[in-house]
């Protein structure tokens, strides 16, 4: 049992890297100002269903104009670095030409950012896919993948004088599998070989993206976002169900990690999916691509699942959010595994609360993949959903996010105690924005926004965190786990 960093106040090494985080379509807005054409994102979010309450990024949080008023606010707030990503379909509208009043805007962020002593970590993909480069067969055709090359020379040839750290991809398995073939995501396909070779085409693209990068920028710090869920069997003693959290293991963090950090996919993935055609789409050479070597890892943690071989009892709707994973995954290796509650407490979206996974993983990836290569870890994503409700002087008090950070940041610490080579962390996100599926439903900011106003509204949890980040300790939980005076 790990006690050491439970309630005492909990320093963190030298230069630990805090941030806070963020994606093009969900705070930007100005979905079609200056050049800027449609993304997957814009076009799904017009189908009738598609979205919750049909909500699309048109406006977000107006980020593309209030950008010097976010960063100031970040740098009141005491936050050390900010991930954003740039809009392919900025850059790029329609996947043409490059658009250089889209690289424009993100020039002006950048220097904005550096002007305020914000470190800018950026990240290339974050799921807007030109739909021009959809309708030509988006990331299930191999060409995608030197397209995405492409972009990342472009953002290099434009900003690589000023920025230092490159993330690849944000979460490949959501593009790929929520994508094409779950169909919750943009583009909303429902086909498991189109998950599949889309994939394989992501990592290709990010391999090819760091070759090309790693030439133009040899000491930058390049990396790749991944979501990782821990996975652990309802039943140990149960061979269906350990077996069920091994499939979903594979498809989650295996198949992506072992390509990426061991130069191959695993054989247990490739046979569960076999009938689906993957081996197809990998072509001689790729595998040495997708491995170039890369700095660091991100990690994206948000919760664990129990995962049975059956179906969880008949649950209804809790409160009118879904239940966590009602079927089975859409990862085509993932038929017949099935996530269970486990009476562990959950945010508002119904995701459990394990921040003792955050450790595991931590652990597992520094032992497994990342320590053995020289390679640092960054949780590049972590936070929670809950309906902040606002207080009478437009005081947020978000002690349930505040905690959840809290216990997530302990859990950083006991993994780095134990030797795992974690380097920062980035909270989810600096602003509540547009939860995709989800559309403006479900907040996730330190910061709160009012959508009718645009007005900001640092939370209890922003201030907290502003703190930690100053302090480079997280407060004990006794004295000072709070945030009591709204004034100060
Ligand atoms: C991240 O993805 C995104 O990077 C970010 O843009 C987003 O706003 C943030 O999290 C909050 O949602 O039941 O099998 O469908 C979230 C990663 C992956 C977590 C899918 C929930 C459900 C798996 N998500 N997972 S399944």
């Amino acid at each position: 049992q790990r006690t050491a960093n439970a309630s005492g106040r909990v320093e963190f090494p030298d230069g630990f890297l805090w941030g806070a985080a963020t994606a093009a379509y969900q705070v930007e807005g100005a979905a079609h100002e200056d050049g800027r054409e449609d993304s997957i994102w814009d076009v799904f979010a017009k189908v009738p269903g598609a979205v919750l309450n049909q909500e699309d990024g048109e406006v977000a949080c107006d980020q593309y104009h209030r950008y010097p008023q976010d960063v100031a606010l970040m740098k009141q707030l005491g936050i050390k670095a900010y991930r954003f990503s740039s809009s392919w379909s900025r850059v790029v509208p329609g996947g043409r030409a490059v658009n250089p009043q889209g690289l424009a805007y993100y020039d002006r962020l950048v220097d904005e950012l550096l002007d305020a002593d914000i470190l800018p970590w950026l990240t290339l993909y974050h799921w807007d896919l030109p739909q021009g480069v959809e309708d030509a067969g988006g990331w299930p055709v191999r060409d995608t993948a030197y397209r995405f090359g492409d972009y990342a020379v472009t953002m290099h040839e434009a900003l690589g004088d000023r920025v230092g750290v490159w993330t690849t991809l944000n979460e490949p398995w959501c593009a790929a599998f929520l994508g094409y073939t779950g169909g919750q995501h943009a583009p909303g396909r429902q086909s498991r070989p189109d998950g599949l070779a889309a994939a394989h085409h992501l990592m290709l693209g990010h391999g090819l993206a760091v070759q090309a990068l790693r030439e133009l920028a040899p000491t930058a710090n390049l990396g790749i976002s991944l979501n990782f869920e821990v996975e652990d069997p309802l039943d140990p003693e149960n061979p269906a169900d350990v077996d069920a959290a091994r499939r979903l293991d594979g498809g989650f963090t295996r198949i992506f990690a072992d390509p990426v950090l061991r130069g191959a996919y695993p054989q247990d993935v490739l046979d569960d999916v076999r009938e689906y055609g993957l081996e197809e789409h990998i072509q001689d050479g790729d595998l040495e691509i997708i491995s170039t070597p890369i700095d660091s890892l991100g990690v994206n943690y948000y919760h664990g699942n129990a995962v049975a071989a059956v179906p969880p009892p008949a649950q209804g709707l809790d409160g009118g959010a879904p239940v966590l994973r009602p079927t089975s995954s859409p990862f085509p290796g993932g038929d017949g595994a099935y996530t269970h509650p486990r009476g562990l407490p959950v945010t508002d979206q119904n995701w459990e609360i394990q921040p003792e996974g955050l450790t595991r993983l931590l652990l597992r990836l520094h032992q497994d993949y990342t320590g053995p290569r020289g390679i640092a870890l960054y949780v590049t994503e972590n936070g929670c959903a809950y309906d902040d409700v606002e207080g009478d002087n437009g005081y947020v008090d978000d002690q349930d996010r505040l905690e959840f950070i809290d216990v997530h940041l302990r859990a950083v610490k006991d993994a780095i105690d134990e030797g795992a080579d974690v380097r920062g962390y980035f909270g989810w996100s600096l602003l509540d924005n547009y939860e995709w599926a989800w559309g403006y439903g479900k907040r996730f900011g330190l910061v709160r926004v009012d959508y009718e106003t645009q007005e900001r509204t640092v939370k209890a949890s922003g201030r907290w965190y502003g703190r930690v980040a100053t302090a480079n300790a997280v407060p004990s939980r006794t004295n000072d786990g709070g945030d009591a005076d709204p004034a100060d």
